[in-house]
């Protein structure tokens, strides 16, 4: 079995809880704004999160909600163009939002990224989300020069079938040119679980609360966070032997049972 090469991170949920309390109220600022009378509960959020992709969920959004919706008379073009701008004026007050300082990085991740970069480990980002959030938050919830660290910054649109689709890991491998079987994928969510396992990836999941209940077959560990060392992970799946929080050590070792 060869050797942990690299590191392929999800970012909502995992680098950082992003969902409920940033790209939710993006998303209801955005509507606001456009003055539609939407809003998007921490209880409807949670069921709409089964949708990957800010656009996708705003359709599925409407599909379910509002299937005879019309876009306002003003609005140029067709719905599709009509949710693509409005999911980017979401965009703004999403970046606006990490900006303010409200979303604090997940426990261990900065620890494993530097111990990544210590060792040579080769670091990438696979996410559905725009790659500008991507960016923003990995600058103010991680390091100034965090997106420095990736070789791979794969994001949104970048690859047309988003998670649980595959193709965004099979994107980060062929940039790479890494055998799926040298690398290790964090994810939070059932669909990008699906999507990392569907290329071949080993997947180390860090619930959160919109997704601790679901159904994470096939990971090889699943954990509350990844821990520290004074805040030690709790195992909700799989071995982590004596370990109690995730590093490289045991990266490897799960590699390679
Ligand atoms: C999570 C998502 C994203 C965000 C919204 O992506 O589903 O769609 O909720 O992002 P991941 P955008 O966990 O793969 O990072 O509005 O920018 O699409
Ligand atoms: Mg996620």
């Amino acid at each position: 079995m060869p050797q942990l090469q690299a590191l392929i991170f999800d970012v909502d949920g995992t680098l950082a809880e992003t969902e409920r309390d940033g790209h939710r109220l993006a998303f209801n600022r955005a509507f606001a704004a456009a003055n539609l009378d939407w809003d998007w509960s921490i209880d409807l959020y949670g069921e709409l999160l089964e949708v990957a992709g800010g656009k996708e969920r705003i359709q599925f959004y409407l599909d379910r909600y509002h299937p005879v919706f019309q876009p306002p008379e003003a609005a140029v073009g067709d719905l599709k163009s009509w949710i693509a701008a409005l999911h980017q004026a979401k965009t703004a007050h999403y970046k606006q939002l990490l900006t303010e300082g409200v979303i604090p990085v997940r426990p261990g991740v900065r620890r494993l990224l530097q111990e990544a970069r210590a060792q040579g480990v080769r670091l990438a980002i696979a996410t559905t989300s725009a790659p500008e959030n991507a960016i923003v938050l990995l600058e103010t919830a991680i390091a100034p020069d965090a997106q420095s660290w990736f070789e791979v910054l794969a994001a949104g649109d970048i690859v047309p079938a988003k998670k649980p689709a595959p193709d965004i890991y099979f994107y980060v491998l062929q940039a790479m040119q890494l055998d799926p079987q040298a690398c290790l994928v964090i994810e939070d969510s059932p669909q990008g679980l699906q999507a990392a396992l569907q290329a071949g990836l080993k997947t180390i999941v860090t619930v959160n609360d919109y997704t601790r209940h679901q159904d994470f077959s096939g990971a090889t560990l699943i954990l509350n966070h990844l821990g520290e060392p004074d805040r030690p992970f709790e195992v909700r799946a799989g071995d982590a032997g004596e370990t109690t929080y995730f590093d490289l050590a045991l990266a490897n070792t799960l590699l390679q049972s």
